[in-house]
């Protein structure tokens, strides 16, 4: 099973990312994806949903139009590990 990272690990693994902030009173992430319409949010979702599935770890998101607000922790765990972060990477890569 995925470790969670420790304090440090985890500052340090969120100053790689952009635009992500840790979420108040629970050990996970989040960030707020906005794109043109709700074509490019969807084909993104789709994209990431496979991405999901082959690395069997699973956001916790929501969709308005053209927002998508994301979180991510592993339950599992109970915090924030590597897949997290890997997970966060790929979301900001397939962003852009
Ligand atoms: N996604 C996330 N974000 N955290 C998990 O702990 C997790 C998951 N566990 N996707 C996986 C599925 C687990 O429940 C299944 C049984 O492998």
């Amino acid at each position: 099973m995925a470790k969670k990272l420790t304090d440090d690990a985890r500052r340090q693994a969120l100053a790689t990312l952009s635009g992500w902030e840790e979420v108040e009173g629970r050990e996970a992430i989040r960030k707020i994806f906005q794109f043109a319409d709700f074509n490019a949010a969807f084909g993104w979702m789709s994209r990431i949903a496979l991405l999901a599935e082959k690395m069997d770890h699973h956001p916790e998101w929501f969709n308005v139009y053209n927002k998508v607000d994301v979180t991510l922790a592993t339950h599992d765990a109970g915090g924030i590990t590597d897949l997290d972060i890997t997970m966060a990477q790929a979301m900001d890569r397939f962003a852009s």
